[in-house]
């Protein structure tokens, strides 16, 4: 249920453009508090520094918060953000103050609300807003923060429901309006928060608007994980947020295309709220309030937005000059896009009448593939991972995973291939299947994925409440489903029981409010040619039933596994090929969209051989009682050899420099080591090894980064292959070193400021650095101020790196050089 806040909402953003207030920081800031004002009474004997944690002055200086707020209403923002952006048990955890997150967040809110509650009274015509602050904290659930160790995280989606439950539960207490998750670097993250938001919600029995913010970090027009604005917007369209944007980040003139692209995408209201320009060397903001105002009126007369607002470095003044810009300027209007299928991995897939058959790669599954089975029995997952991305380039639009085998824990083997999936951005481009027959295992692999997956599958096997209970956690977990033609009684074998089962299940789901358009049918398809003869009908029915079900059910898709079909063949791929081609060409008309296949293995029907095609589209269609006969004799006659898949590996047999800079810039890791080796044998020396081909490669990467043809993700891949070729360098450099007995260039001391875990780029920085005579000390990330400069400070260092990547960070690193030139 909707409370009356939201209706007001609505109302005032179908008349006009809303103003969001600005930032909080540089505000704070301007007060120059001590650590003795940031402790306040409260606070006094806290065991650590709580200077830089702006979220307690919600108890320790309200006064100042709600100045702060009254500037912005002054000002002329329609609606206020509570000042709890790190006012969550994971960023607290720094400070040591995570039992004080509820009284943070319940009095950020008070805060907030009797700021605007008193600008509402004095003119009740402009109602005035409060909408909660949830922030992406400061660890990402999507990305390793171990080079070594893609599958590794430092958060999991579970530990973030439970912290955003607890942040959001709080300010809901404290009367917020509306709950923002904003800044969002890593859709996972933010997927969490909207996973506890929901719960919230269906608990109360009542909802409020949610709004969802992300961030695009670098030139490459994605969000930090890799999503483009696109991708972003579907993985967190299951909340039906009120308003989805962008902010922080680059500033509004960079953000220009990304808006343009989220707005065309977004059927719901547009917001935006960029940092004044890019931070400069200080970390500091030099956007003036009329560049700013400038930009957002352009935004607003192409029609791209209903909300605009600051975010870091922009002030009352900022806000003031925006206000007046966008002043009587129609709103966006909202578009009602068709009902389809939007899927995500880190780009969008949309999947509607007109689109062509969806395939399916079906080869990253234990029980469906021997070779990958023993892959990941042996746990050799980077070589299992190489046929999820042989899927991918043979076609494979998405991939279905599938772990259920005897003597495998398929949660754990589940979650950590779904772990090395998102960190390689070729196969995480595309949406992921989540195939299993145990619930836990299917819950497992939602919590690993940032984009918008399908469940493969649910049925009515357990009973309706469980089906249906299946269907809210899908829902919540947003992801679209597989409904499988299974019921009480079984697998349904004939049309009657087909349609039976799928009309059932098909309006189950439509009446407890699941979008049909992410109802993926799936009529099964059994096996033909077993010899049988009440298996002769099977891939008749499958086709009946497609065709019925795309004219009696609205909106759903048809999908099957298409391989299932021709078991009574094994080990004859040729026939098999045939049989999935044949049955393809007719399932396709009969309205199929979408099919698990061998993707990179398909044939066309006009490529398969007269005779063994008639054989073959006999059995399927059932026209000849002989046909199965007819089918085996030919199998016994054609040879059971395997056919290939294509050769694109033709960059091998390139000279080694050449294969080496190739394997960098496109995160080949799989040859790098060889690589090496051999390159070190032709070129005589390690050093020329980095300094030519590998760095040739970093450059390569560097600029592509830079002009945003890269983005972070596949950095991370090359960082990997680096590291590789480095480990395999080694030991050639450290033996060179002792001949020569080469002198050091110098010491440099490395560190990840506090407040933040990422270290790529350090890493890396220390590798090259290392390979070219300097000696490394990483003090690792998290590192405080006093551990750095005291590590310093005994004089072995010539030189002291500093490391991070959140925005704050850049205050701490000001903070740092500050400190270290008063000692
Ligand atoms: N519907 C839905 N999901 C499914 C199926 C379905 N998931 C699993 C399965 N069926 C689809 N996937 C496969 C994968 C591989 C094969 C068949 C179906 C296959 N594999 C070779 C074999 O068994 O002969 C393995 C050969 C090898 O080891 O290399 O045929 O129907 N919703």
């Amino acid at each position: 249920m909707a409370n009356d806040f939201e209706k007001l909402i609505c109302e005032q953003l179908h008349n006009r453009i809303l103003i969001l207030d600005g930032g909080y920081g540089s505000l704070i800031q301007t007060h120059g508090l001590s650590e003795t004002d940031y402790r306040g009474q409260q606070f006094a004997d806290h065991p650590v520094d709580l200077k830089g944690n702006g979220d307690i002055l919600c108890l320790t200086q309200p006064d100042i918060i709600t100045g702060i707020h009254e500037a912005y209403l002054e000002a002329g923002a329609d609606i206020i953000t509570t000042n709890s952006f790190i006012a969550n048990a994971v960023s607290q955890a720094d400070y040591r103050t995570e039992s004080w997150v509820r009284d943070m967040n319940i009095a950020a809110a008070r805060i907030a609300r009797a700021a605007a509650d008193k600008f509402t009274q004095a003119d009740p015509s402009r109602p005035r807003f409060v909408v909660g602050s949830l922030g992406p904290t400061n660890r990402t659930c999507s990305i390793s923060p171990k080079v070594e160790d893609p599958s590794f995280r430092n958060i999991t989606f579970d530990q973030l429901v439970d912290v955003y439950s607890e942040q959001a539960k709080a300010l809901l207490e404290g009367g917020v309006h509306i709950l923002m998750v904003e800044t969002a670097f890593d859709t996972l993250n933010a997927k969490a928060a909207l996973f506890a938001i929901l719960e919230i919600f269906d608990n109360r029995g009542e909802t409020v608007p949610v709004w969802v913010s992300g961030t695009i970090t670098d030139t490459s027009g994605r969000t930090l994980s890799g999503q483009t604005p696109e991708a972003f917007w579907i993985s967190v369209s299951h909340v039906r947020p009120v308003f989805v944007g962008l902010n922080c980040a680059l500033g509004a003139e960079m953000l220009r295309p990304h808006m343009r692209a989220l707005s065309k995408a977004a059927g719901t209201f547009v917001t935006v709220h960029p940092n004044a320009g890019l931070p400069n060397e200080l970390g500091g903001y030099d956007e003036t309030p009329e560049q700013m105002a400038r930009s957002l009126r352009q935004f607003a007369e192409e029609g791209m937005v209903n909300v605009v607002g600051g975010c870091c470095g922009t002030t009352p003044e900022h806000i003031k000059v925006i206000a007046e810009a966008v002043a009587g300027l129609p709103p966006r209007e909202v578009p009602h896009p068709e009902r389809r299928c939007f899927l995500a991995g880190l780009e969008p897939l949309e999947i509607g009448p007109d689109s062509l058959f969806v395939n399916i790669g079906e080869r990253t599954n234990v029980a469906g593939s021997a070779k990958f089975a023993r892959l990941i029995r042996e746990e050799k997952y980077e070589d299992a991972l190489a046929i999820a991305r042989q899927q991918v380039q043979g076609g494979a639009q998405i991939i279905d995973v599938n772990m259920d085998a005897p003597l495998l824990d398929a949660a754990i083997a589940m979650t950590r291939f779904l772990n090395m999936v998102a960190s390689d951005p070729e196969i995480s481009r595309v949406p992921v299947m989540i195939d299993s027959s145990d619930w836990a295992v299917i819950e497992a692999g939602l919590k690993c994925v940032q984009g918008k997956a399908v469940v493969n599958s649910i049925s009515l096997k357990d009973g309706e409440e469980e089906f249906l209970r299946r269907a809210g956690l899908i829902r919540r977990y947003g992801a679209a489903l597989i409904l499988m033609a299974f019921d009480e009684r079984g697998q349904a074998n004939s049309y009657q029981r087909k349609m039976e089962i799928c009309t059932r299940g098909y309006n189950l789901l439509i009446e407890h409010g699941f979008p049909p358009e992410d109802i993926i049918i799936d009529p099964a398809i059994l096996t033909v040619a077993t010899g049988m003869d009440e298996h002769n009908d099977y891939a008749v029915a499958f086709l009946e039933a497609c065709r019925e079900i795309k004219k009696s059910l609205p909106c759903c898709l048809v999908s099957g596994g298409v391989s299932n079909l021709s078991f009574a063949f094994r080990g004859h791929d040729v026939v098999r090929e045939a049989m999935h081609a044949v049955f393809l060409y007719h399932a396709v008309r009969a309205g199929m969209d979408m099919g698990i296949v061998n993707a990179g293995q398909l044939i066309g029907y006009e490529d398969i051989e007269p005779e063994l095609r008639k054989a073959a589209e006999d059995v399927i269609l059932n026209r000849d009682p002989e046909a199965t006969a007819r089918l085996a004799e030919l199998a016994e006659r054609t040879s059971r050899k395997k056919s290939k898949l294509p050769d694109n590996d033709n960059w091998r047999t390139r000279p080694v420099t050449e294969r080496l800079t190739h394997a960098l810039i496109a995160g080949i890791a799989d040859f790098v080591e060889i690589d090496s080796e051999e390159a070190m044998r032709a070129l005589g020396d390690p050093l020329l090894v980095i300094e030519g081909p590998l760095m040739d490669g970093m450059d390569k990467v560097g600029e592509l980064f830079g002009s945003g043809k890269m983005f972070l993700p596949q950095v991370v891949k090359t960082a990997r292959v680096m590291k590789k070729a480095v480990a395999v360098l080694t030991p050639y450099l450290e033996a060179a070193k002792k001949e020569g007995e080469a002198e050091k260039r110098g010491r440099i001391l490395l560190a990840t400021v506090k407040g933040d875990v990422h270290d790529i780029g350090k890493n890396l920085f220390g590798v090259v650095m290392s390979c070219h005579g300097y000696e490394i000390e990483d003090l690792g990330v998290m590192v405080p101020l006093e551990k750095i400069l005291d590590h310093a400070a005994d004089g072995k260092f010539d030189m002291v790196g500093l490391s991070g990547l959140i925005t704050p960070s850049l205050e701490e690193m000001v903070e740092v050089a500050r400190e270290m030139n008063r000692r």
